[in-house]
C-alpha cells in the first residue's frame, strides 16, 4: 500500500544555513563541487550553494571521502560537478578568490559522500568561461546555457535579477498594490507595429502577447492598483544588443492619477527602493562585476523630446535632430551624459512623444492633441522604461482608432471596460533584462535572459 503521508525531513534538519555558520559550528552541507584543486597534504574542494561559492578543506589524514558504494576514496577521485553531503567544521578565512561568496570562513571537512556524479568525466568547465562580447564566446555559452548557468558570475547576474523582481514586488505591494497574471495568449497585439508574434490557435490566427497592457489597465478597473511580472514577446526581427524576443517586462499600472508626473514619482520611488535593495543583498555580486549601481538623485532631470532635440544641437553635442518624432541612439547616449554631470543622476526622463509615434491608449495632451501625455526614462543611454497617462474615456479611444484606421470591433473586451467606468490611470514597464545588465555593467541584454530567445535561438 501507498504511503498515506508524505515523509520528508529535509527541509527541517537536513538543510544547514551556511549563511548563518560560526567559527566552530559543525556544519552538514549539500552541495554540488563547483572546482577541485588537489595539494599534497589534500586540497581544496569549492561547493556550490544557492547564494554563491564555499570554500572546503580537505586533509588526507583527517578527512574521509566515500563513494556512491560507501567504498573508501580519495581527493582525486572528485570531479566537478558532483553532488555530495559533507560535514565538517567551520573556521574562520580570508580568501582573496573573488568569486567565493562566503569569503571569511571555509569548513574543514570530516567526512565527504558522494551522491551522484555526472556520467562524463568530461564536464564542461564553468569556472573558465569568460565574459565577452565575442559573437563565439556568446554562441558558445547560449548553446550550453542549462550547464554555463552554473558560472559564479552568471550565477550573480540572476540573483541580482531575482533581487530586483522581488524588490519591485515588494515595493508595490507595500503601497497598496494587486499583483495579476495576464494571458499571453492574445487577439490583439496591444502595441501596435509589426513586431507580433503571430500563431494558429485552433484554426483561428492569434498572437503572442506584446505587452500586458489592455489588461493591466482592466486590472486598475477591478484593483486600482496593479502589477504583473512576466514574459513579453517582440518578433524584433534585427538581433541586437538591447533587444530580445522575449523578455521579462515588470509592468505598473494606477488608477486616480492627477498627471502622468504622478506616474513618474511612483516610479522614481519604486527604483530608489529598489537599488537600495540590491545594494543590501547584492554586494557580493555587485562586487564580481566592479559594478557601481546608478545615481538617483531626489530631482530627476526631465525633458520635453522637442528640449532634448533643441538642447543637445544648441549645446553642440548631437547633430541636428530637431522635428523628429522619437530620440536618436546618439541623442540618448548625449542626454544621459548631460544628465549626468549637470544633474548627477544616471536617470533622465524623456516626455511628449508625438501621438503619431506611441500607442494608440496614451493620452493626447489636452494643451496640443500632437503630442501624448507620455514619457520614457533613460538610463546610461538606453531605455528602460515606457509609461504615461492612458485615455480612460470610451469615445476618447473610438475616435483615436478610427482616426488611426482600427477597427473598434477588434478592441470590444477593452473598450467595454471605459464603457463601464474607469478612473483617470497610467502606468509604465520596465524591462527586467535591461534594468539587471545596466546595473551590472554588462553590455548585452541576452546575458541577464536566463535562456534568451532571438532570431536565431529558440534552444536551449
Ligand atoms: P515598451 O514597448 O517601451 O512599452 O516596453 C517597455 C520596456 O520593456 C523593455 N523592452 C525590451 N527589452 C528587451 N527586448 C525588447 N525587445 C524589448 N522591448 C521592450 C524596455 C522598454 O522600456 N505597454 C508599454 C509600457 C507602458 O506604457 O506601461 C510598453 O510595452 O525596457
Amino acid at each position: 500500500m501507498a504511503n498515506t503521508f508524505i515523509n520528508s525531513t529535509f527541509i527541517q534538519s537536513e538543510y544547514s544555513d551556511v549563511a548563518n555558520a560560526k567559527q566552530g559550528d559543525n556544519i552538514r552541507i549539500y552541495g554540488m563541487i563547483q572546482n577541485v584543486r588537489v595539494t599534497k597534504w589534500g586540497g581544496f574542494i569549492i561547493i556550490r550553494k544557492p547564494d554563491g561559492l564555499l570554500q572546503t578543506v580537505i586533509q588526507n589524514e583527517t578527512s574521509s571521502i566515500f563513494d556512491e558504494n560507501g567504498e573508501k576514496i580519495g581527493i582525486n577521485d572528485l570531479s566537478r560537478e558532483t553532488a555530495i553531503i559533507l560535514e565538517g567544521q567551520v573556521n574562520s578565512a580570508n580568501i582573496k578568490d573573488k568569486s567565493v561568496k562566503y569569503n571569511t570562513i571555509e569548513i574543514a571537512v570530516t567526512k565527504i559522500n558522494v551522491i551522484s556524479k555526472p556520467s562524463t568525466t568530461e564536464v564542461i568547465d564553468v569556472n573558465a568561461l569568460k565574459f565577452s562580447d565575442d559573437e563565439s564566446v556568446l554562441r558558445y555559452k547560449f548553446d550550453n546555457r542549462q550547464v554555463s548557468l552554473r558560472n559564479p558570475k552568471d550565477m550573480a547576474i540572476f540573483r541580482v535579477s531575482s533581487t530586483i523582481a522581488q524588490a519591485f514586488a515588494e515595493y508595490l505591494v507595500s503601497v497598496g498594490f494587486t499583483q495579476i497574471f495576464t494571458p499571453k495568449i492574445v487577439s490583439e497585439g496591444a502595441e501596435g507595429g509589426a513586431n507580433v508574434f503571430k500563431m494558429d490557435y485552433f484554426g483561428k490566427q492569434v498572437y503572442l502577447a506584446q505587452s500586458p497592457q489592455f489588461y493591466k489597465q482592466i486590472g486598475v478597473g477591478v484593483y486600482e492598483r496593479v502589477f504583473e511580472i512576466a514574459p513579453a514577446y517582440r518578433a524584433e526581427k534585427h538581433n541586437t544588443s538591447r533587444h530580445l524576443n522575449e523578455f521579462i517586462s515588470l509592468d505598473v499600472e494606477m488608477g486616480f492619477i492627477k498627471s502622468q508626473e504622478d506616474v513618474m514619482e511612483l516610479e522614481m520611488n519604486l527604483l530608489r527602493h529598489i537599488i537600495k535593495t540590491v545594494r543590501e543583498k547584492c554586494s557580493h555580486e555587485l562586487q564580481l562585476f566592479d559594478a557601481q549601481l546608478p545615481c538617483l538623485p531626489d530631482k530627476v532631470p526631465a525633458f520635453r523630446l522637442s528640449e532634448v532635440h533643441d538642447l543637445l544641437f544648441n549645446e553642440n553635442l548631437t547633430p541636428d535632430h530637431r522635428g523628429e518624432d522619437d530620440m536618436a541612439p546618439e541623442e540618448e547616449r548625449a542626454i544621459c551624459k548631460y544628465a549626468k554631470e549637470n544633474f548627477g543622476s544616471d536617470f533622465v526622463f524623456i516626455t511628449h512623444f508625438p501621438a503619431e509615434h506611441r500607442a494608440f491608449y496614451a493620452m493626447n495632451d489636452p494643451e496640443d492633441p500632437t503630442l501624448t501625455l507620455s514619457y520614457d526614462l533613460l538610463m546610461c543611454g538606453i531605455e528602460i522604461t515606457s509609461g504615461g497617462q492612458r485615455i480612460h474615456k470610451e469615445e476618447d479611444y473610438r475616435k483615436k482608432m478610427i482616426e488611426r484606421g482600427m477597427n473598434p470591433d477588434n478592441f470590444r473586451f477593452y473598450l467595454d471596460t471605459f464603457h463601464n467606468g474607469m478612473p483617470p490611470h497610467g502606468g509604465f514597464a520596465i524591462g527586467l533584462e535591461r534594468i539587471t545588465s545596466f546595473f551590472l555593467g554588462i553590455s548585452n541584454v541576452k546575458e541577464a535572459s536566463l535562456f534568451p530567445r532571438d532570431i536565431n535561438r529558440v534552444a536551449p
